[in-house]
């Protein structure tokens, strides 16, 4: 596609046109030449930069439907909203997209709000790179906030949450001991912690628990995260929590420029590790023979990675 057909869609999807939105972010995910056009183009009449929302957490915590209701209070205040939902544990665009499609169905019609639904399937440089492309796209086209949604489980979600400047991370008051133990790490990412289906019996002491556990873990004297118990499907709570939202995003001022210049740098790296990881992928798909007797314990790695990579290391 050439510049000037670029600089058209780019109005239009700037004008509200989510055909052409659509159109962009297919570009900007299969990266090459054309999503470079693209970077360049969308940088001129970008905006400054958009605030990124990452929400994470368990399977089935309700993210979804928080996400709904916090496009619908951030809407009340005539902005426009993007939301990408990353799913990276399902191969397809399965199960969990469609319920986000449900879910987030009555913002379909408003022409101030993009929902992208992202699964692995096609992603060679990585799910984090890709996500990384498309809300930086969002951002670029006058989307503020972008909310990047992703189940908080392992690297790739870590990365996608790198990418957003504040973390949700969403809990329930039902997790078993093993999920705790998994939560723990999900406690270092959030800005504040949401205990969502607050209508279980067990929400209070669960509520409790936590904030005593947040004080106890107070990384270098920091004040631990707020706690927001809501209910999603009811909106109970949301008020406080969409209050605390707004309130951050009012000071963008003060935190943003250095949490951009770290987002910034970051991608940067990200990007360089997904091209990498591509190169690697297609050295190894290039020597069958060799993957095989390394396979068969009849080649060491050692040696083996040696070889595959001379190519590569002599560029
Ligand atoms: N009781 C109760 N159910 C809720 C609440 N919030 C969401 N749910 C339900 O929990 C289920 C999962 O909700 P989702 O919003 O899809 O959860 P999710 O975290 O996005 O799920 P994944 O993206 O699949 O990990 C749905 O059936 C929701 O209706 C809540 O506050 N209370
Ligand atoms: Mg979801």
């Amino acid at each position: 596609m050439v510049g000037a057909s670029l600089a058209s869609l780019a109005a239009a999807a700037r004008a509200g046109d989510h055909r052409a939105t659509a159109t962009l972010l297919r570009i900007a995910e299969q990266g090459g030449a054309e999503a470079d056009l693209l970077e360049r183009e969308l940088r001129h009449g970008a905006p400054p930069p958009a605030h990124r929302i990452g929400i994470t957490g368990v399977p089935g915590a309700g993210k979804s439907t928080l996400v709904s209701q916090l496009v619908t209070a951030f809407r009340q205040r005539g902005a426009r909203v993007a939301v990408v939902a990353v799913d990276p544990s399902s191969p397809f665009t399965g199960g969990a997209l469609l319920g986000d499609r449900v879910r987030m169905q009555q913002h379909a019609e408003d022409p101030g709000v993009f929902i992208r639904s992202m699964a692995t399937r096609g992603m060679l440089g990585g799910l984090a790179q890709a996500s990384n492309a498309v809300a930086d796209t969002l951002a670029a086209l006058g989307y503020d906030p972008v909310i990047i949604e992703t189940v908080g489980v392992g690297q790739d979600e870590l990365d996608i949450v790198a990418a957003a400047h504040t973390t949700l991370v969403v809990l329930v008051p039902t997790l078993g001991d093993e999920v705790q133990a998994l939560k723990a790490g999900l406690m270092e990412i959030g800005d504040a912690m949401v205990v969502n289906k607050s209508d279980l019996p067990s929400s209070a002491a669960f509520v409790r628990d936590l904030r005593a556990t947040l004080a106890l873990r107070r990384i270098g004297g920091r004040e631990p995260p707020p706690v927001h118990a809501t209910t999603a499907t009811t909106g109970e709570g949301l008020d406080a929590l969409s209050h605390w939202l707004f309130g951050r995003d009012g000071a963008r001022a003060g935190w943003m420029p250095e949490r951009e210049a770290l987002r910034r740098r970051w991608a940067l790296e990200s990007e360089i590790v997904a091209r990498i990881r591509s190169r690697v992928r297609a050295r190894l798909a290039a020597e069958p023979e060799l993957c095989c007797q390394v396979e068969r314990g009849e080649v060491g790695t050692h040696e083996a990675a040696g070889r595959l990579m001379s190519p590569i290391e002599a560029d």
